[in-house]
């Protein structure tokens, strides 16, 4: 049976696996400070994993358009102890980061994916990954979070972000690193308008025939769910959900998302009805 292998897993390719988002960011524990924001993301991590998600991502930078950086020490205080806390839990480990030193810690600590918004540019990004055998997800975004939604502009954009990935897997392969080991990620929202965001959707097989390595999707509560629906993003599960389905029907094996238990439902339906 064909296999993903993922870092210390081998997952299944009959299915589509679900990553669930866990927030290593203190935003909302400025009081309870340091201790509390642990508390919570472990609990949120447990209930994500009695929800059935199959790979946790834990991320200690808010992405969002227009967020601050974060400074290296402050992502590696959020992240680390989470880690730890959590390989062990029995589900796969992903770490959503863009910077070479919190990868080689990871690498370190075990994970089973490094999960890069940034597709691997960082100088030394790649030497802290490539002597591991954890999975890589490769993502597009047009400049960085700061400036990415400033009027994005591309021809084609499905041609561009393709071409992208592509130049990407070639630097990686050609550095020593299995081709299995890589995903692919078109980056919704990461410099992207409504418009391209939903051509990238609908050209999700093309661009894993393209480039012959599987697709993880992230539109979970993303302004292009909001665009259709008109709500505001506490109001986007069902929008979501809908997201995720129809990332699937166009390629995706991995969907990223907030809500496990409901997106766990909606693909078990959607797999029984194959
Ligand atoms: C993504 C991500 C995504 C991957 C974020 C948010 C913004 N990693 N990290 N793909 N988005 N691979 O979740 O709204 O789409 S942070």
């Amino acid at each position: 049976m064909p296999q993903h292998k993922f870092g210390r897993f081998n997952f299944p390719t009959s299915r589509a696996l679900v990553m669930g988002i866990l927030n290593a960011t203190p935003d909302s524990f400025s009081d309870g400070g340091q201790f509390a924001a642990l508390d919570y993301a472990i609990t949120h991590a447990e209930q994500m994993i009695r929800d059935g998600a199959d790979i946790l991502d834990i991320g200690g930078e808010s992405s969002r358009p227009g967020a601050p950086p974060v400074p290296l020490e402050e992502e590696l205080r959020r992240v680390l102890p989470l880690i730890f806390a959590l390989r062990d839990c029995g589900q796969a480990i992903s770490v959503d980061t863009y910077k070479p030193e919190v990868m080689r810690e990871a690498v370190l600590a075990g994970v089973d994916m490094i999960n890069d918004i940034n597709g691997f540019r960082a100088p030394g990004a790649i030497e802290a990954v490539k002597d591991s055998d954890c999975a890589l997800c490769v993502m597009h975004m047009l400049n960085n979070p700061t400036t990415m939604q400033a009027q994005p502009e591309y021809n084609d954009v499905v041609r561009e972000v393709t071409a992208f990935l592509a130049e990407r897997i070639a630097v990686l392969t050609a550095a020593g690193i299995d081709k299995e080991r890589l995903w692919i990620d078109p980056g919704f929202g990461f410099g992207k308008t409504v418009e391209h965001n939903y051509a990238l959707l609908k050209a999700g097989r093309q661009m894993v025939a393209e480039l012959g390595v599987p697709l993880l999707a992230g539109l979970s509560r993303k302004s292009m769910i909001g665009a259709v629906t008109g709500k505001p993003v506490e109001q986007r599960l069902a929008g979501s959900i809908g997201g995720a389905l129809a990332a699937v029907a166009h390629g995706a094996q991995i969907v990223r998302v907030h809500d496990v238990a409901e997106t766990v439902d909606a693909l078990k339906v959607w797999q029984a009805a194959h």
